[in-house]
């Protein structure tokens, strides 16, 4: 099995609203002038630095906003043009929540289980609900069909609905998924019907129960199966999904002592369920802070195994910046026992500063050759792609941007017409 990265492409309207509540980055960002092309050009590079280290990766492209369909369900009526002016004049905050370029963050777009775990052998698909944030459950119908249209080939893969939006299963895919050694790791926020454990300021964005379906519904034997409660005081600290303070990839687990509720007895869990020996990499909070972590997103780093066999971590340049974070990953992971054995640095300040990292960015998507060679070719990220879809951001986006410059209809068909022409490239329209 091949794992394969699918970046969201950020979108030409990428902004700051101060949306997503707990998530501290984007509260503080709220309001800011934005740069789209950077963005973009900042998830490009990131992208291909690891193809040019012979890791596979993929993109999905971005949706267009403001949301037409979602503000016209609101009730907003008239022209395109009057229902954008409209809404922005009447409503600021739904306007601002319809014109979120959130699906970018694709680690929140679905869950995915790959073939050789599953009982039918196929790969399965279940997209996130993303029902705690408004602007997040506006992507999530145009998400389901963008995968049922990539991963079209209906022998190899199955793809669910998303789980009823509702409290009871909110979801938010595979940043609260981490698959280790063959073990599918779910960590969630809260369980129905219990009060006392719940983070008191932010919202617990996954439920026990979003993730007890889906491991039925992608039909993973229970024995591979581990359910883990998030540390809810970590949540109020800002860490709304556990990719915020945990990663796996195959044998290594990189987590903060602080993650979860129960502590070592998490740990333990896991170790006991995984077949092979694990390198466990713990951040005690006497080294780096709960509070640090969210700052850099150290754990919102991605690991990958290079062609070699060997290991590669891609962290945001704030690690770098950061001493403490920095000299752990020079003495404690780079100097520690484990397969990683180098660490890059790239700069996605843009998303950073909307609280999406790295691994925020990605969807990892275990596949057979057979299965990558049924997927439409240019989703893949080769020099011939990325010369593409670099001049497409450079023509398309804009420099900077502000909520209030998304009322303007002329621009909103532009990226209309810059959205369908992506997708007639990509073969998906
Ligand atoms: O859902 N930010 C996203 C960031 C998602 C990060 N994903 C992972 N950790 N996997 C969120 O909080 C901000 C949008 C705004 O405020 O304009 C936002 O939605």
């Amino acid at each position: 099995m091949i794992e394969v990265n699918f970046d969201g492409l950020v979108s030409p309207t990428h902004n700051y609203a101060g949306l997503a509540i707990g998530n501290l980055a984007s509260t503080s960002s709220g309001g800011g002038v934005s740069r789209p092309r950077e963005a973009a050009l900042q998830g490009l590079e990131k992208m291909m630095t690891l193809v040019n280290r012979g890791v596979p990766q993929a993109f999905f492209p971005p949706q267009l906003r403001p949301s037409l369909p979602t503000l016209r369900k609101l009730g907003f009526e008239g022209s395109d043009a009057e229902v954008l002016k409209t809404a922005f004049e009447t409503a600021p905050g739904i306007f601002a929540a319809c014109s979120s370029a959130s699906s970018m963050w694709t680690a929140n777009a679905a869950t995915v289980a790959p073939s050789e775990e599953t009982a039918d052998r196929k790969v399965h698909f279940t997209p996130a609900n993303l029902v705690t944030n408004f602007h997040r459950s506006i992507e999530v119908a145009e998400t389901a069909q963008m995968l049922r249209s990539i991963f079209r080939d209906e022998s190899c893969f199955a793809h669910h609905d998303p789980l009823p939006a509702t409290a009871l299963f909110a979801d938010e895919g595979a940043a609260n998924h981490t698959r280790l050694d063959g073990v599918h790791l779910f960590v969630y926020g809260s369980v129905s019907g219990d009060r006392k454990d719940r983070p008191s300021r932010f919202p617990a964005r996954q439920t026990l129960e979003a993730c007890q379906a889906i491991a039925r519904l992608h039909q993973l034997p229970a024995e591979r199966c581990v359910f883990i409660r998030q540390n809810p005081e970590v949540i109020d600290a800002g860490v709304f999904h556990n990719d915020v303070i945990s990663v796996g990839h195959e044998t290594v687990f990189l987590y903060h002592e602080e993650a979860f509720a129960d502590g070592e007895n998490a740990i333990q869990e896991i170790v006991g369920q995984c077949p092979h020996h694990l390198a466990i990499i713990k951040v005690p909070a006497s080294e780096i802070s709960v509070e640090r972590v969210v700052k850099t997103y150290l754990f919102n780093s991605q690991i990958v195994t290079l062609p070699d066999g060997g290991m590669l971590m891609l962290c945001p340049t704030e690690c770098q910046e950061d001493n403490r974070v920095y000299k752990f990953i020079v003495d404690n992971i780079l100097g520690g026992e484990n397969p990683i054995r180098e660490v890059v640095y790239r700069d996605l300040k843009q998303s950073m500063k909307n609280g999406g990292g790295p691994a925020c960015l990605r969807l990892r998507v275990g596949l057979t050759e057979k299965e990558i060679a049924a997927l439409p070719p240019r989703v893949f990220l080769s020099a011939g792609t990325f010369g593409f879809l670099e001049s497409w951001v450079k023509k398309y986006y804009p420099e900077e941007l502000e909520i209030s410059d998304l009322v303007d209809f002329e621009r909103y068909k532009r990226n209309a017409i810059a959205l369908s022409k992506l997708n007639s490239w990509l073969g998906i329209a």
